[in-house]
């Protein structure tokens, strides 16, 4: 490795991974520690441990796979000496809670008197474990802290989120409420974003802003901790010998969007791995927030990760929250707010109708997309008046039991004419299913972007009131409001039949990417570290945005499509439909 370098670190479910890029950001190493392969004397599954709706992690298993990683590093002949900064994702939500010893511990980690696990483990935790985000035990939790405040519109208003069980809030008053001796030993609770940093640092550092938005206990627009919310935690205390939440939570977070640094990395860093002492570590933040970090995702951009399930993340600066999604606070670009919606039913509904397909088809070979593909891409297949949604699992958007339905609706109209059991054939469920995936995400992605007047083509009533969820809005607003880039990414994005589909019924004005980056999270940390790093030398601050934008090659992305405006006017035409099936399912 020649100059200087920038690490970036993804502390995950299952693994710890760390990534080195230069400063022309080409990845210059890369090291791994697999928890359940690499350390399997804690005995995790896939790196967690389940107890029925109890899901955690052990926290030892972290310190061990942090020394293991940079040992990896070493052992592989890089001069740690010529990092500069540091900077990282880990999962979300997640809660790590620490003794009154911690802080000295912490500020005192030497080099020769053993590992971070032989210094920390047995004194600095009050808890040995962090709940997960897989935990589903916070059912009663979330109920008391929606009522507290007025409901779930209410929590999402002041959150960004409804109250859900992974959320650190509602896991913080179980531990109240259930543990409150370890709650009370615990003087401090880290996500597992601030443990990361807190350890590199040798020191305490505060909560990062982006990601404290997972908590169900940040006001995103006051900026600091909802008052209501800390004081319900609060009045649940059975006794008060420790120190009050917020004191426990370091004090309001570090605020995203500039390039604060946490810290210098700590001397038994420096003198066990090498590391130059000057070495700059920034505030680590979530995997989903580091993830639009890792593209050159501006203003109402959207990713669409094609995975198991499908994710929207989109940037924004419309603060619009809603109970069926979440808002973070975006952990690089100020004033703009990072959009997640989640659904259950993606691939695998997808591969149900391929797998059917394929036996109609004749075909054999297990897996194969080519009839799915063929049908998905055919204009010739007449789909105008149809409508269905497939849904083997239940889904989170819109919030319905598992169910399949298959509709005719009135073109000019959007009402709904006929629930039928099957179309002509298989061939229209493989193009519908993409069509329909694709306009709940179009329509669930709208309300979250800059309005931008354009033509369109639909003769339907553009007055026309249409409800999704809980907003109800003129069909207008569904025409106005279009992402400007697509970047699709996840195992899915292989397929470019499903992309081009998509792109054309989310209607990008600009353009449509894939991307086949699959350590997205680790290198939106080294861009995190080079941004924040180059800013902190730099007279001119040079936006997130535009230093990725300069910076990213084309060809690291590829063109799937350029925005289609005929071909997007099509849809507007089943917004309506869409939304009068969705509300018969809620009956
Ligand atoms: P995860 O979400 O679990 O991390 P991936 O992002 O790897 O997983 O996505 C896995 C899914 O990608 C599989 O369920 C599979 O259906 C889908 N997939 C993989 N290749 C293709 C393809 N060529 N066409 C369509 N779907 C694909
Ligand atoms: C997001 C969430 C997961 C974890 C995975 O809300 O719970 O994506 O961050 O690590």
């Amino acid at each position: 490795m020649g100059g200087v370098f920038y690490l970036g670190f993804d502390l995950s479910t299952q693994q710890l991974k760390c990534l080195a890029i230069d400063e022309h950001r080409c990845v210059v190493g890369e090291q791994t520690v697999e928890f359940d392969k690499d350390l399997p004397q804690y005995e995790t599954e896939k790196g967690v441990y389940h107890n029925g709706d109890v899901v955690d992690s052990p926290v030892a298993q972290w310190l061990e796979a942090f020394d293991l990683v940079l040992q990896r590093f070493v052992d592989a002949g890089h001069d740690l000496s010529k990092v500069v900064a540091i900077s990282g994702s880990c999962q979300q939500h997640g809660s790590v809670y620490w003794t009154e010893e911690a802080c000295e511990l912490l500020e005192n980690l030497q080099n020769g008197i053993g590992s971070l696990k032989d210094q920390l483990a047995s004194t600095a935790f009050a808890r040995p474990t962090a709940p997960n985000w897989q935990d589903h035990s916070t059912g009663k939790q979330c109920q008391e802290m929606e009522d507290s405040v007025g409901g779930p519109q209410e929590m999402a208003r002041i959150t960004g989120s409804r109250a859900h069980f992974r959320f650190t809030g509602p896991q913080i008053l179980k531990i109240i409420q259930e543990e409150p001796d370890i709650y009370e030993r615990s003087h401090v609770i880290t996500l597992v974003s601030n443990f990361a940093t807190s350890l590199l640092c040798g020191k305490f550092v505060p909560l990062e802003e982006a990601d404290a938005c997972g908590m169900n206990l940040y006001d995103i627009q006051e900026k600091k901790f909802s008052e209501p919310l800390v004081q319900l935690l609060e009045n649940n205390r059975q006794y008060k010998v420790g120190n009050s939440l917020l004191s426990k939570l370091l004090g309001e977070p570090m605020s995203a969007g500039s390039p604060l640094r946490a810290g210098v990395i700590s001397q038994y860093f420096v003198d066990k791995y090498g590391f130059n002492s000057n070495c700059s570590v920034f505030p680590f933040t979530g995997d989903n927030l580091a993830t639009i970090c890792s593209l050159p995702l501006r203003n109402n951009d959207v990713l669409i990760s094609l995975g198991t399930s499908t994710t929207v993340l989109l940037v924004t600066d419309q603060y619009h929250p809603s109970p069926n999604y979440h808002l973070f606070i975006h952990p690089t670009i100020p004033d703009h707010y990072m959009g997640m919606i989640c659904y259950c039913n993606g691939s695998l509904a997808r591969e149900q109708i391929r797998d059917q397909l394929n036996v109609v088809c004749h075909d054999k070979k297990l897996g194969n997309w080519l009839s799915f593909n063929e049908a998905v891409s055919d204009d010739n297949i007449a789909n105008d008046n149809e409508l269905a949604i497939y849904f083997p699992l239940g889904e989170i958007v819109p919030s319905v039991p598992a169910t399949c339905q298959r509709v005719l609706f009135e073109n000019d109209t959007g009402e709904i004419l006929q629930v039928v059991d099957n179309f002509n054939d298989l061939r229209h469920d493989a193009k519908n299913i993409v069509e329909s995936q694709a306009l709940s995400c179009r329509v669930r992605v709208s309300p979250l972007l800059t309005p931008r007047p354009g033509a369109f083509y639909t003769s339907i009533q553009i007055n026309t009131m249409v409800k999704f969820d809980y907003d109800e809005l003129p069909l207008t607003a569904y025409f106005e409001r279009r992402p400007a880039h697509a970047y699709f990414v996840g195992g899915a994005s292989k397929n470019l039949a499903i992309v081009k589909r998509f792109s054309q019924v989310l209607g990008a004005t600009e353009s449509n990417f894939r991307s086949e980056n699959p350590n997205s999270c680790a290198v939106g940390g080294c861009y995190k570290a080079m941004w924040s790093y180059l800013q902190q030398s730099e007279s001119q601050p040079t936006n997130f945005g535009m230093f990725l934008k300069e910076r990213f090659q084309p060809t690291e992305l590829q063109l799937v499509i350029k925005g289609d405006d005929k071909a997007w006017d099509k849809y507007n035409r089943k917004i309506v439909a869409l939304s009068r099936l969705e509300q018969s399912l809620q009956h």
